[in-house]
């Protein structure tokens, strides 16, 4: 094909895909929040002119230079009239990076800023990035942490896999200029790090979670809690675990907080994914809980179980069996927009609202531990149905 046949052909493509309109999945749902159809982001939404050289002396084909393998795990805030992505980029050589995407609607029409974020290095550059959990701060600054991956120094000789996992944090005031601060520092490897929005007590407060490997959390109990001095010099010093792992249940393996989590008048309001080891692998699921106002470690609400879990195409891709969410936007009206990632290729849009997640959290029985116990619960809904009349 000739190069500006194929140059147009391309632009045409990319266009029909960003102004594609997304409309909520037909059906029922479960009731606790509503999927829709196609994913707000994936690799083809990387913008055109940062894989095509559109040279033709330099790149007489028209071929792809740079690729992008897969776009998932966004940060999320809503930000001068507009829902912003923050998402995890994964360039076909395995590097991920942050790049911005905006849209007025919150559900479709996403669109890469024109330049992916040059994220100031350490002194010990980052070898990877990703997922990124953005907040608003009440201090004025928003605070991006992350995952920085490097390898592992005291790993064997010849064993080119060992890594660590270490919270990465920036900070910007306009969403463009990203100051790097030092990671954080902690005694255990850390990833799925998130800032709390408020002071708590006059401190910073993080959610942690500590983990003894790269990949196995061993002795980490689950999701931490860590109140820090100077997000500029930022410490674990003391880790309480305020979500813990269970024999048999969705977070058996790990859990990991989502994003920040959202303020409602009936307490906090967490989103976060739960890991089990089957057959197939890892599987990875979403969960809510709810922990109080007066004492943000404290949970108030542990509904039993995942309130999403992957479906139909979600189940595959290059990690699959995962969903996995670090950005949610809720509305001044209530609305909820989840961003989730289905198997580490693709994310998407769930909306659902305050008085339906927190109805979903505070009525929801909490897991029994025992298979006995599961069943009690469903004799005791079929007998309030049947004292009710209701069915
Ligand atoms: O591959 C699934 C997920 O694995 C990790 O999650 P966790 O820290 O809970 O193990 C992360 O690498 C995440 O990015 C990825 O989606």
């Amino acid at each position: 094909m000739h190069f500006v046949e194929r140059q147009k052909k391309l632009q045409e493509a990319y266009e029909t895909l960003l102004s594609r309109k997304n409309e909520k999945v037909a059906g029922l749902s479960n009731g606790i929040c509503d999927r829709y159809q196609f994913p707000v982001l994936t690799a083809a939404h990387a913008p055109l002119c940062w894989r095509y050289d559109f040279d033709p002396v330099s790149n007489p084909f028209l071929m792809e230079r740079i690729g992008v393998n897969a776009v998932f795990n966004a940060g999320a805030l809503y930000w001068k009239g507009k829902y912003l992505l923050v998402a995890r980029v994964e360039g076909t050589d395995r590097k991920s990076f942050f790049a911005i995407a905006e849209s007025e609607r919150g559900t479709d029409g996403f669109r890469f800023r024109e330049f992916p974020i040059l994220l100031p290095e350490t002194a010990d550059p980052d070898i990877n990035v990703y997922d990124m959990r953005l907040t608003r701060h009440e201090d004025g600054w928003i605070y991006g942490i992350f995952c920085s991956e490097r390898k592992d120094p005291k790993a064997a000789p010849g064993d080119l896999s060992a890594a660590t996992a270490t919270a990465g944090i920036v900070r910007t005031k306009d969403t463009y200029n990203w100051e790097r601060l030092p990671d954080l520092q902690s005694k255990s490897q850390q990833r799925n790090v998130v800032l709390h929005p408020e002071f708590v007590g006059g401190k910073y407060a993080l959610y942690t979670r500590p983990q003894d490997g790269f990949i196995d959390t061993g002795s980490g109990g689950g999701i931490g809690w860590s109140l820090i001095d100077d997000m500029t010099q930022a410490v674990v010093k003391e880790e309480q675990i305020i979500d813990h792992r269970y024999y048999h249940t969705i977070k058996e393996l790990k859990n990991g907080e989502g994003p920040a989590p959202i303020k409602t008048d009936k307490g906090w309001l967490h989103l976060a994914h739960g890991v089990r080891g089957c057959a197939a692998g890892l599987r990875y699921v979403l969960y809510l809980y709810m922990t109080s106002l007066e004492d943000p470690t404290k949970a108030i609400a542990q509904p039993a179980g995942y309130f999403m879990a992957p479906e139909e195409d979600e189940r595959t891709g290059d990690v699959s069996n995962v969903l996995f969410s670090n950005g949610w936007i809720a509305d001044p009206d209530g609305t909820v927009y989840i961003y989730y990632a289905s198997s580490d290729t693709r994310l998407h849009v769930a909306v659902s609202s305050i008085d339906r997640l927190t109805d979903y959290c505070l009525h929801t029985a909490p897991d029994g531990f025992r298979t006995g116990k599961s069943v009690e619960t469903i004799h005791q809904l079929v007998n309030k149905n049947r004292q009710t009349g209701k069915i």
